[in-house]
């Protein structure tokens, strides 16, 4: 049995390093869907030697007293648990985000609503909330704004929803999360450039992106099973088991994030304006809770836990590692946070748990 997972994890990382080489800068940014701009930058290689143990997560998640006092604390639940009504209202609340009026036109002139501010401050940010220190704790930060501003400016009464992906991997394309009529439709789209052409995001056009520039484009997908097998169970569970934030931090990151994001293609792998597809928030959300099962397996020291860099490249005046002091910034659309602020979704601030 651990034999056989040894051995099925080294297969998977050689067929997906074959489907998916490296980057040298770790990104490309090309304006059409063939040419790529997909994640890379690896450092997968110190993952394959421990897949040993089994999960024992799932006791030591929950709620601990004390915490999230006043208010109701958020449970995030899966997509593929959410009753039908419950699918909907989420959906009406994201429809509605690209309804009210955009609030970043000083940062980027190409957003027309809320929904393109939070696409924006993605963009604008991508070089060094990625392959760096700052991407699990940014991430975190821009889907508690997402949530946050679902609720207070579009009347959502829910929280954020996830996508299970380790369930999906290798059947991305069968999951209910693509459903058109309580999901968020296409799989794959159809013509030349993969247009999605069912569901709620039917015939979407986005005007941030694709990558840094700013074209009126179709939302596009294109899913790609070899992709989407790197967000296999045997995958999670070994970036679950890196002892320290500085080896599961990028394991996370080059394993099930790349998986969620190449496994989707079109807009999801355009590693800069990937919030263009609704669907990255379900997905960064999985991140997320992926990452507070790692931190939940010892929170006396995980919760204070960072590591690398402030930067992806580095900088002319050398490189700067990140720290529990750093601020983060959404550009006001929610207030800017300390990493240190991001550390605990159960504190009064963040205020949310994850429903396995
Ligand atoms: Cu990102």
């Amino acid at each position: 049995m651990v034999i056989s997972k040894i051995l099925l994890s080294f297969l998977l990382l050689a067929v997906l390093s074959l489907a998916f080489p490296m980057h040298a800068d770790g990104r490309e940014y090309t304006h059409t869907l063939a040419a790529g701009s997909r994640w890379g930058k690896g450092r997968s290689s110190n993952i394959t030697n421990t897949v040993n143990k089994t999960s024992t997560l799932a006791l030591e998640l929950g709620s601990r007293p004390g915490k999230c006092s006043g208010r109701p604390k958020l449970y995030r639940k899966a997509w593929h648990t959410l009753t039908a009504t419950e699918r909907k209202a989420y959906i009406d609340a994201e429809l509605c985000m690209m309804k009210l009026p955009a609030r970043l036109t000083s940062i980027n002139p190409a957003v027309r609503n809320l929904f393109d501010d939070m696409q924006a401050v993605h963009q604008i940010q991508s070089d060094h909330i990625h392959s760096s220190g700052h991407f699990l704790p940014f991430h975190r930060y821009h889907m508690w704004a997402h949530e946050t501003l679902l609720r207070e400016a579009c009347g959502y009464t829910g929280a954020q929803p996830f996508w299970e992906e380790q369930q999906d991997a290798g059947k991305f394309a069968l999951s209910p999360i693509f459903s058109p009529e309580t999901g968020f439709g296409s799989a794959t789209g159809t013509g030349e450039d993969s247009c999605v052409s069912d569901g709620p995001f039917a015939g979407m056009m986005l005007s941030v992106g694709p990558g840094y520039s700013n074209q009126f484009h179709c939302l596009s997908r294109e899913v790609n099973e070899t992709a989407s097998l790197m967000s296999a169970k045997v995958n999670v569970d070994a970036c679950l088991q890196l002892p320290t934030f500085g080896k599961s931090w990028p394991c996370i990151e080059n394993l099930p994030h790349r998986g969620g994001h190449n496994g989707v293609m079109g807009e999801m792998s355009n590693a800069v304006s990937s919030p263009g597809d609704p669907l990255f928030y379900l997905h960064h959300t999985y991140i997320d809770k992926l990452w507070w099962e790692w931190q939940s397996q010892d929170l006396n020291s995980r919760l204070t836990q960072i590591a690398g860099m402030t930067t992806s490249r580095k900088p002319a005046t050398g490189w700067v590692l990140a720290t529990l002091n750093d601020t983060l910034t959404l550009h006001g659309l929610v207030r800017d946070l300390r990493i240190s602020e991001l550390m605990d979704i159960q504190s009064d601030l963040l205020c949310y748990d994850y429903v396995l």
